[in-house]
């Protein structure tokens, strides 16, 4: 008879629970421990920065560190504005939601800085696949927030006709591709896109995001093992905000660290402060210069923190400590660049709440404008008859027989 062991399986903690204190350990991390790195690095080289963290702005605000991209204040402003404006326009949509004016919402309350600096570091020819937790990148591509809202009600005027849930944009113009509702799938797709531009030899250069949760999933490792065998010009950004619903990213990964995983697909690696706008900004630069100077692609593990729920059907008070966002030591993106450009004397309290009221009547007056083609409750919605349009060129017989037997039973 074999022995008994007295160990059984391992299951993984969540650090605090509901009336735990909120703790993660106070940051070692400063904006001038890494160097700024070749574009030619090797993934070997990226170690230090992979298992440390780059950060630009300090607790006192200030820029700092060879990693500093020297943005221009203007530029800067319109980042907080972008970002301002993609947290009014979240606080805003899930009233909407709460008062039964949209079926579902999320918001990407703690992470306005990550898709926003990101997408402001690339090119407009960039190609973006992001997750539902991306949507800031498409005010920097130029979307209306009208067309958006249309989007979350599924009215007449969204451009998926309902066929997506809301949040789950595309934005074809600004070349956002459509958010997946499987987690992970995005993944590979971007690196077959980036091969793509690639293989035409056009200035072209794909960014993509996983959560925490989805790169425990299969789509991640294959993703690295494409992007490394044909070194695809890619930007693979894990968004680590410690949760996945109510799963803590301790599940999702043996180890704390997730930009290491980069490192033995041989692709240089680099974790980043996903609340600083500035490192943000100057790590996705860098990674694009390396995708474009055909250097392959670049991992990078934004370490941040969801601060809210995960999606309007969340109560995360079920299972992590109340306001544990005030705790977490990256802060709050907003804030910290507003306060870094209070301190270079380039804004003020007043303008920022100018700012904030300007921003506010902007979103209200596009949910005015949206419900004009529809609302949730009365309609108009798309038409029945879109189920079957816009898929298939010519639909295959089976589907045209379908579309009879709807179109007998709608006119009955
Ligand atoms: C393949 C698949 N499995 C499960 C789900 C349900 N689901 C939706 S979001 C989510 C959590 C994802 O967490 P993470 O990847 O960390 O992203 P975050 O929401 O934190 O940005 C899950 C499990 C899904 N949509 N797709
Ligand atoms: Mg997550």
């Amino acid at each position: 008879m074999v022995k008994k062991k007295t160990e059984t399986l391992h299951i993984p903690e969540a650090p605090q629970r509901p009336g735990d204190k909120p703790d993660f350990g106070n940051w070692p991390w400063t904006p001038e421990d890494l160097n700024i790195l070749k574009t030619d690095c090797s993934a070997d080289d990226t170690r230090e920065h992979a298992s440390g963290l780059v950060r630009v702005l300090n607790n006192e605000h200030e820029a700092l560190g060879q990693w500093n991209p020297n943005l221009k204040p203007e530029e800067l402003i319109i980042g907080l504005e972008y970002m301002l404006r993609l947290r009014i326009f979240d606080e805003r949509m899930m009233k909407m939601q709460r008062t039964g004016k949209l079926s579902f919402y999320m918001r990407s309350y703690g992470e306005e800085a990550i898709a926003i600096a990101q997408t402001m570091a690339l090119e407009n020819q960039d190609w973006l696949f992001p997750t539902y937790r991306q949507p800031g990148a498409q005010f920097v591509r130029g979307r209306d927030m009208v067309s958006m809202i249309c989007h979350c009600i599924g009215n007449e005027e969204d451009n998926v006709k309902g066929r997506q849930m809301p949040v789950h944009y595309t934005y074809r113009e600004g070349r956002y591709i459509s958010v997946s509702s499987p987690v992970g799938t995005q993944f590979s797709q971007a690196i077959g896109v980036a091969l793509a531009s690639k293989y035409k030899q056009l200035d072209e250069v794909t960014i993509t995001w996983i959560g925490d949760g989805a790169s425990a999933e299969g789509d991640y490792h294959y993703a690295l093992n494409f992007a490394s065998i044909f070194k695809a010009p890619v930007i693979l950004n894990v968004v680590n905000n410690q949760w996945a619903i109510s799963t803590h990213s301790n599940f999702a990964s043996g180890i704390q660290n997730f930009a290491t995983r980069g490192l033995p697909y041989g692709i240089p690696s680099i974790r980043v402060d996903g609340n600083d706008f500035l490192a943000l900004y100057s790590v996705t630069k860098w990674a694009r210069q390396r995708a474009s100077q055909n250097l392959g692609p670049t991992h990078i593990e934004v370490l941040t923190y969801r601060a809210g729920a995960h999606s309007s059907s969340d109560d995360p008070s079920r299972y992590r400590p109340k306001d544990s966002s005030d705790f977490w030591p990256g802060g709050d993106p907003i804030n910290r660049l507003k306060m870094h450009l209070i301190k270079i004397g380039m804004w003020t309290e007043e303008k920022h709440l100018e700012l904030e009221k300007k921003l506010d009547s902007e979103v209200m007056d596009a949910y005015k404008e949206a419900v004009k083609f529809g609302d949730l409750a009365n309609g108009p919605y798309p038409s029945s008859d879109s189920i079957f349009t816009e898929v298939y060129e010519t639909p295959p017989w089976h589907l045209l027989e379908q579309w009879d037997e709807m179109k007998r039973w709608r006119d009955e």
